[in-house]
Protein backbone atom coordinates (compact mmCIF):
# COMPACT_ATOMS: atom_id res chain seq x y z
CA UNK A 1 0.00 0.00 0.00
CA UNK A 2 1.39 3.33 -0.86
CA UNK A 3 1.88 5.78 1.85
CA UNK A 4 -1.09 8.75 1.93
CA UNK A 5 0.32 12.33 2.03
CA UNK A 6 -1.30 15.26 3.33
CA UNK A 7 -0.80 18.89 3.28
CA UNK A 8 0.56 20.22 6.66
CA UNK A 9 -1.44 23.14 7.47
CA UNK A 10 -1.07 24.84 10.78
CA UNK A 11 0.12 21.26 12.70
CA UNK A 12 -2.85 19.77 10.76
CA UNK A 13 -2.57 16.70 8.13
CA UNK A 14 -5.17 17.94 5.63
CA UNK A 15 -5.96 16.86 2.02
CA UNK A 16 -6.45 19.24 -0.52
CA UNK A 17 -9.80 21.50 -0.56
CA UNK A 18 -10.75 19.74 -3.30
CA UNK A 19 -9.93 16.48 -2.16
CA UNK A 20 -7.79 15.98 -5.02
CA UNK A 21 -4.57 13.71 -5.49
CA UNK A 22 -2.29 12.37 -7.74
CA UNK A 23 0.27 9.38 -7.54
CA UNK A 24 4.07 9.89 -7.18
CA UNK A 25 5.80 6.69 -9.24
CA UNK A 26 9.27 5.40 -9.36
CA UNK A 27 11.09 6.52 -12.75
CA UNK A 28 12.94 3.24 -12.82
CA UNK A 29 9.76 1.03 -12.29
CA UNK A 30 6.50 2.78 -12.72
CA UNK A 31 4.57 -0.06 -11.09
CA UNK A 32 5.71 1.38 -7.86
CA UNK A 33 3.98 4.36 -6.03
CA UNK A 34 5.73 5.73 -4.09
CA UNK A 35 3.20 7.75 -2.20
CA UNK A 36 -0.54 9.24 -2.76
CA UNK A 37 -0.14 13.21 -2.71
CA UNK A 38 -2.85 16.33 -2.30
CA UNK A 39 -3.06 18.33 -5.66
CA UNK A 40 -3.84 21.69 -3.77
CA UNK A 41 -5.09 25.17 -4.92
CA UNK A 42 -4.64 29.04 -4.52
CA UNK A 43 -7.14 28.35 -1.39
CA UNK A 44 -4.87 26.17 -0.08
CA UNK A 45 -1.81 28.47 -0.05
CA UNK A 46 -4.40 30.91 1.88
CA UNK A 47 -4.83 29.06 4.75
CA UNK A 48 -0.89 27.78 5.30
CA UNK A 49 0.06 31.67 4.85
CA UNK A 50 -2.38 32.61 7.72
CA UNK A 51 -1.38 29.87 9.88
CA UNK A 52 2.19 30.60 9.00
CA UNK A 53 1.83 34.64 9.44
CA UNK A 54 0.13 33.85 12.78
CA UNK A 55 2.46 31.57 14.12
CA UNK A 56 5.68 34.36 12.63
CA UNK A 57 4.30 36.30 16.34
CA UNK A 58 5.18 33.42 18.37
CA UNK A 59 7.95 31.53 16.37
CA UNK A 60 10.06 35.00 16.14
CA UNK A 61 9.86 35.76 20.02
CA UNK A 62 11.55 32.23 20.47
CA UNK A 63 15.26 32.76 21.69
CA UNK A 64 17.66 31.82 18.31
CA UNK A 65 19.39 28.98 20.64
CA UNK A 66 16.04 27.28 21.12
CA UNK A 67 15.06 27.67 17.56
CA UNK A 68 18.13 25.62 17.27
CA UNK A 69 17.55 23.03 19.38
CA UNK A 70 14.35 21.62 17.64
CA UNK A 71 16.45 22.31 14.41
CA UNK A 72 19.14 20.10 15.95
CA UNK A 73 16.21 17.39 17.34
CA UNK A 74 14.65 16.90 14.07
CA UNK A 75 18.52 16.27 12.51
CA UNK A 76 18.65 13.56 14.93
CA UNK A 77 15.13 12.47 13.27
CA UNK A 78 16.69 12.43 10.24
CA UNK A 79 20.02 10.97 11.33
CA UNK A 80 18.06 8.08 12.69
CA UNK A 81 15.37 7.53 9.77
CA UNK A 82 18.82 8.08 6.91
CA UNK A 83 18.31 4.78 5.53
CA UNK A 84 14.99 4.77 5.40
CA UNK A 85 14.51 7.79 3.96
CA UNK A 86 17.43 7.61 1.23
CA UNK A 87 15.16 4.80 -0.06
CA UNK A 88 12.01 6.39 -0.40
CA UNK A 89 14.35 9.45 -2.22
CA UNK A 90 16.08 6.70 -4.64
CA UNK A 91 12.25 5.58 -5.15
CA UNK A 92 11.19 8.50 -6.07
CA UNK A 93 14.18 10.49 -7.83
CA UNK A 94 15.79 7.72 -9.48
CA UNK A 95 19.02 8.39 -8.41
CA UNK A 96 21.37 5.86 -6.59
CA UNK A 97 21.46 4.89 -2.81
CA UNK A 98 24.70 5.90 -2.22
CA UNK A 99 23.51 9.52 -3.94
CA UNK A 100 20.70 9.69 -1.74
CA UNK A 101 22.72 8.80 1.20
CA UNK A 102 24.88 11.90 0.43
CA UNK A 103 21.35 13.83 -0.30
CA UNK A 104 19.51 13.56 3.61
CA UNK A 105 22.95 13.88 4.85
CA UNK A 106 23.44 17.31 3.28
CA UNK A 107 20.24 17.85 4.81
CA UNK A 108 21.80 16.29 8.27
CA UNK A 109 25.04 18.62 8.35
CA UNK A 110 22.44 21.64 7.31
CA UNK A 111 20.68 21.20 10.27
CA UNK A 112 23.46 20.52 12.84
CA UNK A 113 24.97 23.95 10.83
CA UNK A 114 21.88 25.86 11.34
CA UNK A 115 21.02 24.42 15.00
CA UNK A 116 24.75 25.88 15.47
CA UNK A 117 23.92 29.36 14.41
CA UNK A 118 21.26 29.58 17.00
CA UNK A 119 23.90 30.73 19.27
CA UNK A 120 25.77 32.66 16.88
CA UNK A 121 23.65 34.75 14.51
CA UNK A 122 26.92 37.16 14.29
CA UNK A 123 26.24 40.57 13.16
CA UNK A 124 28.15 43.50 14.15
CA UNK A 125 29.30 46.07 17.08
CA UNK A 126 31.00 49.27 15.72
CA UNK A 127 32.30 52.08 17.22
CA UNK A 128 30.31 55.48 16.86
CA UNK A 129 31.49 58.57 15.64
CA UNK A 130 30.38 60.51 18.85
CA UNK A 131 31.13 59.89 22.31
CA UNK A 132 28.99 58.41 24.70
CA UNK A 133 26.76 56.43 21.95
CA UNK A 134 26.67 52.99 20.81
CA UNK A 135 26.31 51.92 17.27
CA UNK A 136 25.56 47.78 16.78
CA UNK A 137 23.41 45.75 14.28
CA UNK A 138 21.87 42.49 14.82
CA UNK A 139 19.40 39.99 12.77
CA UNK A 140 15.79 40.08 12.54
CA UNK A 141 13.82 37.57 10.98
CA UNK A 142 11.82 38.88 8.01
CA UNK A 143 8.52 36.88 8.07
CA UNK A 144 6.70 34.24 6.01
CA UNK A 145 8.58 32.71 3.12
CA UNK A 146 7.60 30.62 0.27
CA UNK A 147 9.91 27.94 -0.41
CA UNK A 148 9.78 26.61 -3.63
CA UNK A 149 12.36 23.38 -4.19
CA UNK A 150 13.47 21.13 -7.01
CA UNK A 151 13.57 17.62 -7.40
CA UNK A 152 16.95 16.68 -7.94
CA UNK A 153 18.03 16.82 -4.30
CA UNK A 154 14.77 16.69 -3.09
CA UNK A 155 15.96 16.50 1.12
CA UNK A 156 19.25 18.74 0.60
CA UNK A 157 17.78 21.60 -1.07
CA UNK A 158 14.44 22.40 1.26
CA UNK A 159 16.85 21.87 4.02
CA UNK A 160 19.61 24.39 2.71
CA UNK A 161 16.45 26.80 2.70
CA UNK A 162 13.71 25.27 5.66
CA UNK A 163 16.66 24.99 8.17
CA UNK A 164 17.95 28.75 8.31
CA UNK A 165 15.08 30.51 7.52
CA UNK A 166 13.35 28.96 10.48
CA UNK A 167 16.51 29.45 12.65
CA UNK A 168 16.43 33.00 11.83
CA UNK A 169 12.92 33.03 12.97
CA UNK A 170 10.50 32.77 10.03
CA UNK A 171 8.18 30.51 9.11
CA UNK A 172 7.74 28.60 5.83
CA UNK A 173 4.97 27.81 3.79
CA UNK A 174 6.67 24.67 1.53
CA UNK A 175 6.14 23.66 -1.92
CA UNK A 176 8.29 20.88 -3.64
CA UNK A 177 8.86 19.75 -6.37
CA UNK A 178 5.86 17.83 -8.02
CA UNK A 179 7.86 14.41 -8.56
CA UNK A 180 9.71 14.37 -5.29
CA UNK A 181 7.48 15.05 -2.62
CA UNK A 182 7.81 12.65 -0.39
CA UNK A 183 10.95 13.32 1.04
CA UNK A 184 10.20 17.13 1.85
CA UNK A 185 7.18 15.66 3.25
CA UNK A 186 9.50 13.21 5.76
CA UNK A 187 11.73 16.18 6.35
CA UNK A 188 8.73 18.52 7.20
CA UNK A 189 7.69 15.80 8.99
CA UNK A 190 10.69 15.35 10.96
CA UNK A 191 10.90 19.38 12.06
CA UNK A 192 7.13 18.83 13.25
CA UNK A 193 7.80 15.94 15.36
CA UNK A 194 10.97 17.83 16.92
CA UNK A 195 8.28 20.45 18.41
CA UNK A 196 8.21 23.20 15.65
CA UNK A 197 5.44 25.17 16.72
CA UNK A 198 1.55 24.97 14.54
CA UNK A 199 1.93 26.99 11.65
CA UNK A 200 5.59 27.37 11.58
CA UNK A 201 6.15 25.07 9.05
CA UNK A 202 3.73 24.60 6.33
CA UNK A 203 3.76 22.35 3.16
CA UNK A 204 1.16 22.47 0.67
CA UNK A 205 1.41 19.97 -2.29
CA UNK A 206 0.84 20.45 -6.03
CA UNK A 207 2.06 22.23 -9.50
CA UNK A 208 3.85 25.20 -9.60
CA UNK A 209 0.95 26.66 -11.89
CA UNK A 210 -1.21 26.61 -8.86
CA UNK A 211 0.68 26.33 -5.49
CA UNK A 212 4.01 28.07 -6.65
CA UNK A 213 1.75 30.94 -8.26
CA UNK A 214 -0.51 31.56 -5.25
CA UNK A 215 2.31 31.29 -3.12
CA UNK A 216 4.70 34.10 -5.36
CA UNK A 217 1.70 36.46 -5.55
CA UNK A 218 0.74 35.95 -2.09
CA UNK A 219 0.61 39.70 -0.45
CA UNK A 220 1.64 38.08 2.98
CA UNK A 221 4.80 36.39 2.09
CA UNK A 222 7.47 38.20 2.71
CA UNK A 223 10.01 36.49 0.78
CA UNK A 224 10.08 33.44 -2.13
CA UNK A 225 13.52 31.17 -2.24
CA UNK A 226 13.53 29.21 -4.91
CA UNK A 227 15.89 26.66 -6.71
CA UNK A 228 14.81 25.04 -10.84
CA UNK A 229 15.04 26.50 -14.14
CA UNK A 230 16.11 30.20 -15.13
CA UNK A 231 13.30 30.92 -16.93
CA UNK A 232 10.89 30.13 -13.82
CA UNK A 233 13.16 32.07 -11.91
CA UNK A 234 12.85 35.08 -14.16
CA UNK A 235 8.78 34.81 -13.90
CA UNK A 236 9.31 34.51 -10.12
CA UNK A 237 11.87 37.75 -9.86
CA UNK A 238 9.21 39.37 -11.93
CA UNK A 239 6.13 38.99 -9.67
CA UNK A 240 8.21 39.55 -6.59
CA UNK A 241 9.68 42.33 -7.79
CA UNK A 242 6.45 43.92 -8.43
CA UNK A 243 5.46 43.58 -4.73
CA UNK A 244 9.30 44.43 -3.55
CA UNK A 245 9.55 40.58 -1.35
CA UNK A 246 12.79 39.54 -1.01
CA UNK A 247 13.49 37.05 -3.28
CA UNK A 248 16.59 34.25 -3.63
CA UNK A 249 17.19 32.20 -7.23
CA UNK A 250 19.21 29.36 -7.45
CA UNK A 251 19.07 28.31 -11.11
CA UNK A 252 20.79 26.96 -13.64
CA UNK A 253 24.09 25.70 -14.85
CA UNK A 254 26.13 24.55 -17.65
CA UNK A 255 29.19 23.78 -16.15
CA UNK A 256 32.79 22.45 -17.70
CA UNK A 257 35.95 20.68 -16.54
CA UNK A 258 38.87 22.13 -18.44
CA UNK A 259 41.41 19.54 -18.45
CA UNK A 260 44.65 20.61 -19.32
CA UNK A 261 48.03 18.90 -21.19
CA UNK A 262 49.97 18.74 -17.66
CA UNK A 263 46.48 17.15 -15.78
CA UNK A 264 46.86 13.52 -13.84
CA UNK A 265 44.23 12.04 -16.69
CA UNK A 266 42.90 9.15 -14.75
CA UNK A 267 42.23 11.55 -11.60
CA UNK A 268 40.39 13.84 -14.35
CA UNK A 269 38.61 10.73 -15.80
CA UNK A 270 37.09 10.07 -12.17
CA UNK A 271 35.94 13.39 -11.75
CA UNK A 272 34.25 13.55 -15.48
CA UNK A 273 32.77 10.48 -14.86
CA UNK A 274 31.30 11.19 -11.81
CA UNK A 275 30.44 15.01 -12.69
CA UNK A 276 28.74 13.90 -16.01
CA UNK A 277 27.11 11.08 -14.87
CA UNK A 278 26.32 11.08 -11.26
CA UNK A 279 22.81 11.96 -10.58
CA UNK A 280 22.30 10.64 -14.05
CA UNK A 281 23.62 14.26 -15.54
CA UNK A 282 20.39 15.71 -13.05
CA UNK A 283 22.20 18.47 -11.10
CA UNK A 284 22.86 22.06 -11.21
CA UNK A 285 26.58 21.38 -10.90
CA UNK A 286 26.66 18.56 -13.02
CA UNK A 287 29.44 18.43 -15.92
CA UNK A 288 27.82 19.16 -18.71
CA UNK A 289 30.93 20.29 -20.72
CA UNK A 290 34.41 18.74 -21.04
CA UNK A 291 37.18 21.30 -22.52
CA UNK A 292 40.53 19.26 -23.04
CA UNK A 293 43.76 20.35 -24.20
CA UNK A 294 44.40 19.33 -27.49
CA UNK A 295 47.85 17.46 -26.25
CA UNK A 296 45.55 15.16 -24.13
CA UNK A 297 42.15 14.87 -26.29
CA UNK A 298 42.35 11.95 -28.22
CA UNK A 299 43.84 9.61 -25.83
CA UNK A 300 41.48 11.43 -23.05
CA UNK A 301 38.41 10.63 -25.16
CA UNK A 302 39.74 6.83 -25.58
CA UNK A 303 39.94 6.74 -22.04
CA UNK A 304 36.18 8.58 -21.47
CA UNK A 305 34.83 6.54 -24.02
CA UNK A 306 35.47 2.97 -22.60
CA UNK A 307 34.60 3.94 -18.76
CA UNK A 308 31.43 5.72 -19.69
CA UNK A 309 30.39 2.09 -21.85
CA UNK A 310 31.16 0.01 -19.15
CA UNK A 311 28.78 2.60 -16.51
CA UNK A 312 26.31 0.19 -14.76
CA UNK A 313 22.85 1.68 -15.61
CA UNK A 314 19.56 0.59 -13.34
CA UNK A 315 17.59 0.86 -10.67
CA UNK A 316 18.87 2.71 -7.87
CA UNK A 317 17.52 0.63 -5.24
CA UNK A 318 20.49 -1.88 -6.65
CA UNK A 319 23.73 -0.68 -4.89
CA UNK A 320 25.73 -2.45 -8.33
CA UNK A 321 24.03 0.39 -10.08
CA UNK A 322 26.03 3.56 -10.97
CA UNK A 323 23.38 5.48 -12.76
CA UNK A 324 19.44 5.31 -12.34
CA UNK A 325 17.27 7.14 -14.92
CA UNK A 326 15.86 10.71 -16.02
CA UNK A 327 13.14 11.77 -13.65
CA UNK A 328 10.53 11.61 -16.02
CA UNK A 329 9.46 10.75 -19.39
CA UNK A 330 9.32 14.34 -20.45
CA UNK A 331 12.87 14.88 -18.83
CA UNK A 332 14.37 12.28 -20.96
CA UNK A 333 12.36 13.66 -24.46
CA UNK A 334 14.26 16.76 -23.66
CA UNK A 335 17.69 14.79 -23.35
CA UNK A 336 16.67 13.10 -26.79
CA UNK A 337 15.72 16.24 -28.18
CA UNK A 338 19.19 17.80 -26.79
CA UNK A 339 20.97 14.56 -28.79
CA UNK A 340 19.30 15.00 -31.82
CA UNK A 341 19.83 19.03 -31.67
CA UNK A 342 23.89 17.97 -31.28
CA UNK A 343 24.02 15.71 -34.18
CA UNK A 344 22.19 18.24 -36.59
CA UNK A 345 24.90 20.74 -35.35
CA UNK A 346 27.85 18.63 -36.21
CA UNK A 347 28.76 16.72 -33.12
CA UNK A 348 30.06 13.61 -33.40
CA UNK A 349 27.76 11.00 -31.07
CA UNK A 350 31.38 9.15 -29.14
CA UNK A 351 28.44 6.98 -27.16
CA UNK A 352 25.32 6.50 -25.98
CA UNK A 353 22.36 8.83 -27.73
CA UNK A 354 19.64 6.35 -27.31
CA UNK A 355 17.21 5.69 -24.50
CA UNK A 356 16.88 2.20 -22.79
CA UNK A 357 13.21 0.88 -23.38
CA UNK A 358 13.75 -2.47 -23.58
CA UNK A 359 13.46 -5.59 -20.59
CA UNK A 360 14.48 -4.33 -17.25
CA UNK A 361 14.34 -0.83 -18.29
CA UNK A 362 11.43 -1.28 -19.23
CA UNK A 363 9.51 0.52 -16.49
CA UNK A 364 11.62 3.39 -16.33
CA UNK A 365 12.69 6.53 -18.19
CA UNK A 366 16.67 5.47 -18.62
CA UNK A 367 19.05 7.00 -21.03
CA UNK A 368 22.18 6.11 -22.01
CA UNK A 369 25.22 8.39 -21.03
CA UNK A 370 26.05 10.11 -24.18
CA UNK A 371 29.04 11.95 -24.94
CA UNK A 372 29.53 13.58 -27.85
CA UNK A 373 33.30 15.16 -29.23
CA UNK A 374 33.86 18.13 -31.93
CA UNK A 375 31.62 19.76 -30.55
CA UNK A 376 32.02 23.80 -30.74
CA UNK A 377 31.99 26.93 -28.40
CA UNK A 378 28.42 28.28 -30.54
CA UNK A 379 26.58 24.99 -30.83
CA UNK A 380 23.23 24.70 -28.34
CA UNK A 381 24.53 21.40 -27.11
CA UNK A 382 27.55 23.60 -25.62
CA UNK A 383 25.84 26.61 -24.00
CA UNK A 384 22.18 25.44 -23.21
CA UNK A 385 21.59 23.47 -19.76
CA UNK A 386 20.23 19.82 -20.97
CA UNK A 387 19.78 18.24 -17.08
CA UNK A 388 20.53 15.12 -18.01
CA UNK A 389 23.57 12.04 -18.80
CA UNK A 390 24.89 14.24 -22.15
CA UNK A 391 28.77 15.32 -21.96
CA UNK A 392 29.77 17.95 -24.72
CA UNK A 393 33.50 17.45 -24.96
CA UNK A 394 35.50 20.77 -26.87
CA UNK A 395 39.08 20.59 -28.17
CA UNK A 396 41.25 23.79 -27.45
CA UNK A 397 44.91 24.99 -27.87
CA UNK A 398 45.52 26.36 -24.37
CA UNK A 399 44.43 27.73 -21.51
CA UNK A 400 43.54 30.92 -22.40
CA UNK A 401 41.43 29.31 -25.21
CA UNK A 402 39.85 27.34 -22.71
CA UNK A 403 38.48 29.89 -20.24
CA UNK A 404 36.90 31.78 -23.26
CA UNK A 405 35.27 28.59 -23.82
CA UNK A 406 33.83 27.97 -20.33
CA UNK A 407 32.45 31.35 -20.01
CA UNK A 408 30.70 30.95 -23.33
CA UNK A 409 27.72 30.82 -21.62
CA UNK A 410 24.78 32.42 -19.47
CA UNK A 411 25.12 30.62 -16.58
CA UNK A 412 27.91 30.61 -14.28
CA UNK A 413 27.39 27.91 -11.16
CA UNK A 414 30.36 26.05 -10.85
CA UNK A 415 33.72 25.06 -12.48
CA UNK A 416 36.55 22.64 -12.73
CA UNK A 417 40.00 22.77 -13.63
CA UNK A 418 42.48 19.52 -13.68
CA UNK A 419 46.44 20.60 -13.73
CA UNK A 420 49.25 20.43 -12.25
CA UNK A 421 50.96 23.77 -12.96
CA UNK A 422 49.82 26.00 -9.94
CA UNK A 423 50.05 29.27 -12.42
CA UNK A 424 47.17 27.96 -14.53
CA UNK A 425 44.87 26.67 -11.16
CA UNK A 426 45.24 30.75 -10.05
CA UNK A 427 44.82 32.27 -13.28
CA UNK A 428 41.54 29.98 -13.64
CA UNK A 429 40.34 30.72 -10.38
CA UNK A 430 40.65 34.39 -11.21
CA UNK A 431 39.38 34.20 -14.83
CA UNK A 432 36.65 31.85 -14.83
CA UNK A 433 33.07 33.63 -14.42
CA UNK A 434 31.78 30.91 -11.98
CA UNK A 435 30.18 31.09 -8.46
CA UNK A 436 32.39 27.93 -7.88
CA UNK A 437 35.64 26.87 -8.98
CA UNK A 438 37.48 23.34 -8.22
CA UNK A 439 41.00 22.61 -8.94
CA UNK A 440 41.45 18.73 -9.51
CA UNK A 441 38.28 18.11 -8.63
CA UNK A 442 34.97 17.32 -10.38
CA UNK A 443 32.22 20.17 -10.68
CA UNK A 444 29.74 18.67 -8.50
CA UNK A 445 30.18 17.71 -4.42
CA UNK A 446 29.74 21.25 -2.91
CA UNK A 447 30.23 20.98 0.92
CA UNK A 448 26.93 22.85 2.78
CA UNK A 449 29.06 24.82 5.28
CA UNK A 450 30.15 27.11 2.50
CA UNK A 451 28.72 29.61 0.57
CA UNK A 452 26.89 28.12 -2.92
CA UNK A 453 25.64 30.21 -5.81
CA UNK A 454 26.23 31.58 -9.14
CA UNK A 455 26.83 34.44 -11.45
CA UNK A 456 25.10 35.59 -14.72
CA UNK A 457 21.99 33.98 -15.39
CA UNK A 458 22.55 31.57 -12.50
CA UNK A 459 21.43 33.27 -9.48
CA UNK A 460 20.48 36.89 -8.81
CA UNK A 461 23.42 37.40 -5.95
CA UNK A 462 22.77 35.34 -3.30
CA UNK A 463 24.36 32.76 -1.67
CA UNK A 464 22.62 29.79 0.19
CA UNK A 465 24.68 27.50 2.25
CA UNK A 466 27.24 28.39 5.09
CA UNK A 467 27.23 32.03 6.76
CA UNK A 468 25.65 33.34 4.00
CA UNK A 469 22.60 32.05 3.70
CA UNK A 470 21.67 33.73 7.01
CA UNK A 471 21.89 37.09 5.03
CA UNK A 472 19.11 35.70 2.81
CA UNK A 473 16.68 35.07 5.71
CA UNK A 474 17.39 37.92 7.84
CA UNK A 475 16.83 41.56 8.02
CA UNK A 476 19.52 43.31 9.31
CA UNK A 477 18.21 46.43 12.11
CA UNK A 478 20.86 49.41 12.94
CA UNK A 479 20.73 50.68 16.85
CA UNK A 480 22.51 53.46 18.03
CA UNK A 481 22.27 54.24 21.99
CA UNK A 482 22.87 57.45 22.82
CA UNK A 483 23.85 57.56 26.61
CA UNK A 484 25.28 60.95 26.73
CA UNK A 485 22.15 63.21 27.85
CA UNK A 486 22.51 65.85 25.15
CA UNK A 487 21.48 65.82 21.73
CA UNK A 488 24.72 65.23 20.02
CA UNK A 489 24.48 65.21 15.61
CA UNK A 490 26.02 62.99 13.52
CA UNK A 491 28.43 64.58 11.05
CA UNK A 492 28.19 68.25 12.44
CA UNK A 493 29.28 68.13 16.19
CA UNK A 494 32.93 67.19 16.90
CA UNK A 495 34.65 64.79 19.25
CA UNK A 496 35.50 68.41 21.82
C1 LIG B 1 22.00 21.17 -7.30
O1 LIG B 1 22.33 20.48 -8.24
O2 LIG B 1 20.97 21.86 -7.36
O3 LIG B 1 27.50 20.32 -5.26
C2 LIG B 1 22.72 21.21 -6.01
C3 LIG B 1 26.65 19.47 -5.48
C4 LIG B 1 25.58 19.21 -4.45
C5 LIG B 1 24.47 20.19 -4.58
C6 LIG B 1 23.90 20.31 -5.96
N1 LIG B 1 26.16 19.27 -3.15
O4 LIG B 1 26.62 18.87 -6.52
Amino acid sequence: MAKIYKNLINGKYVSSSSGKTYKNLNPANQDDIVGIFPLSEKSDVNKAVVAAKKAYEIWRKVPAPQRGEIIRKATDILISRKEELAKIMTREMGKVLKETRGDVQEAIDTGLYAAGEGRRLFSYTVPSELKNKMAFVFRQPIGVWGVISPWNFPMAIPSWKMFPALLCGNTVVCKPATYTPASAGEFVDALAEAGVPDGVVNIVYGSGGKVGEAIINHPDISGVTFTGSSDVGKRIAEVCGKTLKRCSLELGGKNAEIVMDDADLDLALEGVLWGAFGTTGQRCTATSRLILHQKIHDKFVDMLKKRTEALKIGNGLNEANEVGPCVSEDQRQTVHEYVEIGSKEGARLLCGGEALTKGKYAKGFFYKPTIFIGVTPEMRIAKEEIFGPVLSVIKVKNLTEAIKVLNNTRYGLSSSVYTKNVNSAFRAIEDIQAGITYINAPTIGAECHMPFGGVKDTGNGHREGGWTVYEIFSELKTVYVDYSGALQKAQIDTWD
